[in-house]
């Protein structure tokens, strides 16, 4: 999730100052269990041959197709041994200094409760489902390992810059909603995507969204939206790239120049964009319509 969140400052009742709690294992129910299982069992259906290979590989070093929640203490076993990071369980959305210094240190957070069997297809919060399914696979990556430890860092210097809405637009269109070029084709990399089983369909093959090749100030001055699919994605040519521009560039400059640029609308295609799909937002026309 990248919304800028309001959430009050304290942690709650039972929680430490960092907002992490014990993720409790143990308390989970078999309904509890049952769901993961069955989100897990849809998606693992869905995605070979729609997730980058890098997620897929991650899916199965850190064996997650292990019947039930994972563990967090042993999947960061896993983790740490191959990139650093480590799974630590918070009870919801946290506030963005907290999130982004638990990232600059490779923890990633990870919401401890699972949706209810009727909620299977949405839910606004971060769950453990969309956090590790779709998140900490990806953690397994080193160069995407990197790229995330320098958002976190890139994120506390924006908070002091008042830039946060820039950012979050940076991690909604790449650690969300990302997707990539490989040789085979396009894939999907972005959690939003991976966890959701409609979206892993729409964000590859409906004709309604555009797929723009990616570019930082673009994405950083693009409005999206936390409720419905995109209608826009940002395709990177590479890990390394992304990497690669996100290490290189002094955000400071861009930010300076996007401040006084209008925001891009979430469907918008700019004369300058790289485009591989001009959508035909047919979806969302049929939304709004409704
Ligand atoms: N907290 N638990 C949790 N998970 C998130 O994805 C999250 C968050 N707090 C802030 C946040 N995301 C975003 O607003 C930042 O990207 C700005
Ligand atoms: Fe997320």
């Amino acid at each position: 999730m990248a919304e800028e969140t309001h959430i009050d400052t304290r942690p709650p009742e039972g929680a430490n100052p960092d907002w992490t709690v014990p993720q409790d294992w143990s308390a989970y129910s078999e309904t509890d269990h049952r769901t993961w299982d069955t989100l897990f069992a849809r998606q693992a259906k869905l995605l070979p041959g729609r997730a980058s290979q890098s997620y897929l590989r991650g899916l199965d070093v850190l064996k997650l197709s292990k019947p039930g929640i994972p563990d967090f203490e042993e999947l960061s076993d896993r983790l740490m041994a191959l990139t650093g990071w480590q799974v630590v369980a918070v009870p919801g959305l946290v506030p963005d200094d907290v999130f982004f210094d638990h990232m600059a240190n490779r923890r990633f957070v990870a919401g401890n409760f699972i949706r209810r069997p009727d909620q299977l297809d949405y839910l606004q919060e971060p769950d453990v489902f969309h956090d590790v399914f779709g998140h900490v696979p990806m953690l397994a990556d080193p160069r995407f390992a990197d790229y995330l430890e320098a958002y976190g860092r890139g994120g506390l210097r924006a908070l002091e810059l008042g830039a946060l809405k820039q950012l979050a637009r940076l991690y909604w269109y790449t650690v969300e909603f990302g997707l990539i070029d490989e040789p085979e084709g396009l894939r999907i990399y972005g959690s939003g995507i991976v966890s959701s089983y409609s979206e892993s369909t729409f964000a590859l093959d409906d004709p309604s969204p555009n797929r723009i090749r990616f570019d930082l100030e673009r994405v950083m001055r693009t409005d999206y939206r936390i409720d419905d699919f995109q209608q826009s994605y940002f395709v990177i040519p590479s890990f390394d790239e992304l990497l690669r521009v996100t290490i290189e560039t002094d955000f400071e400059p861009v930010y300076e120049r996007i401040v006084g640029k209008p925001d891009i609308a979430i469907d918008a295609i700019l004369p300058e964009d790289d485009v591989i799909t001009r959508g035909t937002q047919r979806y969302a026309r049929e939304k709004a319509a409704e």
